[in-house]
C-alpha cells in the first residue's frame, strides 16, 4: 500500500507541474505614436516562453474598437499586412514582434491618435498561460523600421 500511495503522490506532483509549465514573460512593449488621421497603430514586444511546453498567443485585449495580430509581407518592396489568428510561442524561445514583421494592431483610432509619452494597458491572452497583462509605452516612430518619418 505504501508504494501505491507514493506513486499517487508522484502523479499528483506531475499534474501540478504540468499546469504550471507555461510561463510567459514580456519585454520591450512599445507602440508608435500616430498621425491625428491614422486609423490604426502598431504595438511591438518580445514574448519569452520560459516554460517547458509550447504556448500560443491567441488574442490581445485593449480599449480599442478592434485589436488584431498582424504580420507583414513585402511584395516588390510594398508592405502588406496579413491578419494572423494566433502566434505560436515555442517552449524556451523568445518571439519578437518587430517593425516590418509581426505586430499588434490597435484599430479604430478615428481621431484618438496614439500620443508619445502615453501608455496602452492591454492583456495578452495565451492558450496555456491565460491572461498576461502588459503596458505598451507610446514612443516616437522607430527610424530603423520601415516607417517613413515626416518630422523633419
Ligand atoms: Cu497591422
Amino acid at each position: 500500500m505504501k508504494t501505491l500511495y507514493m506513486a499517487g503522490l508522484a502523479l499528483l506532483g506531475l499534474a501540478t507541474t504540468a499546469a504550471a509549465e507555461s510561463a510567459i514573460s514580456v519585454a520591450d512593449a512599445r507602440a508608435f505614436e500616430t498621425a491625428p488621421t491614422a486609423m490604426a497603430g502598431g504595438g511591438f514586444l518580445a514574448i519569452t516562453n520560459t516554460g517547458t511546453s509550447d504556448d500560443t498567443l491567441v488574442a490581445v485585449l485593449a480599449d480599442f474598437p478592434r485589436v488584431e495580430l498582424h504580420t507583414t509581407e513585402f511584395e516588390n518592396d510594398v508592405a502588406r499586412m496579413i491578419h494572423l489568428d494566433a502566434i505560436p510561442i515555442p517552449a524556451g524561445e523568445t518571439v519578437a514582434l518587430e517593425p516590418g514583421g509581426m505586430h499588434v494592431m490597435f484599430m479604430g483610432l478615428q481621431g484618438n491618435p496614439l500620443t508619445e509619452g502615453e501608455t496602452i494597458n492591454a492583456t495578452l491572452v495565451f492558450e496555456q498561460a491565460g491572461d498576461v497583462p502588459v503596458t505598451f509605452e507610446i514612443v516616437k516612430r522607430d527610424m530603423a523600421g520601415h516607417g517613413h518619418s515626416h518630422n523633419h
